[in-house]
């Protein structure tokens, strides 16, 4: 088995499956994406003609691999370990998936969106577009905070794809529209998502690259 992860280490959909492949301790090589070098992105765009990240590539199955909830089903399928990342269940199963999409589609892209609008030239941003991905992140934290006031994980007792999903979005989210008082669950949510090893990690590797990460203007 060869394993290749094409990321970026403050990447918050890199994080995603990285936090799959140090869950099950799976073996794997990384290859460093830096958009800010054209090799470097010539070289990516072959494999991922989007240009987005990650991809896995497993040379062992001659199979390119993109999207992080993709990845870390093909891991699971592939590569299984100790971690289960969807239950056997059809129904959870299911359940798993959705919590997935939420976190993807309702904390991590508007917390992508505000993000990208810091990256702006200053005569292009957009802060009404800005509030408005602020109050969606703040009606998915009432989400979340519901959730989790009962819930250790996403799921409940199990570490499954949908914390793999809710660890770099809600890490990112907090500092783009902090959570607050009001959200204490889900402050606490992200408080053991950041205990879990897998991620410490992952955030610990990331370290280097923080000052990279656009501050509010
Ligand atoms: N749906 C994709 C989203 C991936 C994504 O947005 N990746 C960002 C990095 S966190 C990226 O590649 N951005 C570069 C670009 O958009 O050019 C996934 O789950 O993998």
């Amino acid at each position: 088995m060869a394993l290749t992860y094409h990321y970026h280490p403050l990447a918050s959909f890199c994080w995603k499956a990285l936090i799959a492949l140090y869950e099950n301790d799976t073996p794997f090589e990384t290859v460093l994406v830096d958009p800010a070098d054209e090799q470097s992105r010539a070289a990516f765009l072959k494999l991922s003609p989007l240009g987005k990240m990650p991809v896995l590539h497993d040379d062992g199955r001659n199979r390119t691999i993109p999207e992080s909830s993709i990845i870390i089903e093909y891991l699971g399928r592939h590569y299984p370990g100790a971690t289960r990342f969807l239950p056997e269940d059809p129904d959870l199963d299911l359940q798993t998936r959705l919590r997935d999409r939420f976190y993807d589609l309702y904390v991590h892209d508007p917390m992508q969106r505000v993000v990208a609008d810091r990256l702006r030239p200053a005569d292009r941003k957009d802060s009404y577009g800005v509030e408005q991905e602020k109050t969606k992140l703040r009606n998915a934290y009432a989400i979340i905070e519901r959730e989790m006031a009962s819930n250790h994980w996403a799921m409940g007792d199990d570490f499954t794809l949908a914390d793999c999903a809710a660890a770099p979005a809600l890490f990112y989210a907090n500092k783009v529209e902090p959570f607050g008082e009001a959200h204490g669950h889900v402050a606490q949510y992200l408080g053991r998502l950041m205990q879990r090893p897998s991620f410490a990690r992952v955030v610990e590797e990331a370290q280097p690259y923080f000052r990279l990460f656009p501050q509010e203007p």
